[in-house]
């Protein structure tokens, strides 16, 4: 066993909670609903904010509901939530449930990619955008049992690249890598990040969209560890992947950057969660980290951009 590493106090709380969170509840939905958490968010090069809020009903099914911003912190709910396919394959597969979807622009055109939950299991859903109004569903894009898929906002020796999380049989899940000439068919597919020693014990997951530095990609990811009685605890890390093969990690935090500890975060629909769907990089470099709260609040937290490369490298 390796000695525990001693944090320095200046880096603990390098990921700022905004102190007006919750920025999102149930109550700021135009219909009725349980919850609105892990959302997706983009900024547009026009500079408005576009939330995918998770809405989650009454009923528990969940949809995905746009809302806008104009300083990404005071979003304003659309009149109508994402209008999906009325085809008996979509509902095979859905049963009204998808969620925690993540909007990544490339090329122009924006792409949300989501999860798909019905009889068989979770699998990926593929929606498009020329403008985040109109939204096209393009297809599901991965077999039964995979979640958190997230498109690099960039092609990478050509191919589409996606990292997600399969699930294994043990229930545990990893973040996993897989490329695409066409975003229809993926393959090459590789592990990326299993577990660690010091945290992120049983499963882990891609979160935000991979954030491109100079070092490499920035990945915001979540990761749970167990406590003793049985209760999954989810948290967010950082990690670095290699730019131009990004199924190589290079550096990652030992420490999670956010842990569930506040009101919101400890109690709701689920006990002790922060999951990341989105994040916003300003042009000073901070860092908007949007993340759903117990699984029925939205809420932000802001960081330094240099901190959080400097936690992959725990420096
Ligand atoms: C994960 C996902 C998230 C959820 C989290 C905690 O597996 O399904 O949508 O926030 O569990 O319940």
């Amino acid at each position: 066993m390796t000695q525990p590493i001693v944090y320095s106090k200046s880096k603990e709380d390098i990921a700022v909670r905004y102190s007006g969170n919750p920025i999102l509840t149930k109550d700021d939905v135009p219909g009725a609903a349980k919850g609105v958490y892990n959302s997706g968010c983009i900024k547009t090069p026009e500079g408005k904010y576009v939330m995918l809020c998770r809405v989650e009903t009454p009923s528990m099914k969940q949809m995905m509901w746009p809302a806008d911003s104009d300083n990404g912190i005071n979003f304003t709910f659309r009149p109508e939530p994402i209008k999906m396919p009325d085809t008996e394959e979509f509902k095979e597969y859905t049963y009204g449930m998808y969620y925690d979807p993540r909007v990544t622009l490339i090329d122009g055109t924006y792409y949300v990619v989501f999860a798909c939950h019905g009889g068989h299991s979770c699998r990926l859903g593929l929606l498009e955008s020329p403008d985040m109004k109109k939204f096209t569903f393009k297809g599901f894009i991965s077999e039964t049992d995979n979640r958190n898929g997230v498109l690099f906002p960039e092609k990478i020796n050509g191919l589409y690249c996606r990292l997600d999380r399969p699930n294994t049989g043990d229930g545990q899940g990893y973040m996993w890598m897989s490329y695409s000439p066409d975003l229809t068919y993926w393959g090459k597919s590789k592990v990326v990040a299993i577990t660690q020693d010091e945290w992120g014990w049983k499963k882990n997951g891609p979160g935000a969209v991979p954030i491109k530095t100079d070092d490499g990609w920035l990945v915001i990811y979540h990761a749970v560890n167990v406590q003793c009685s049985a209760q999954y605890v989810y948290h967010l890390g950082v990690m670095m992947l290699d730019l131009k093969d990004p199924s190589k990690v290079i550096a990652r935090a030992k420490a999670p950057i956010l842990s569930p500890v506040t009101d919101y975060e400890l109690t709701g629909l689920t006990y002790a969660v922060v999951f990341t769907c989105g994040a916003v990089v300003e042009p000073n470099n901070e860092v908007k980290i949007y993340y759903g709260g117990a699984d029925t609040v939205q809420c932000l937290a802001t960081a330094k951009l240099d901190d959080l490369i400097d936690a992959c490298y725990n420096r």
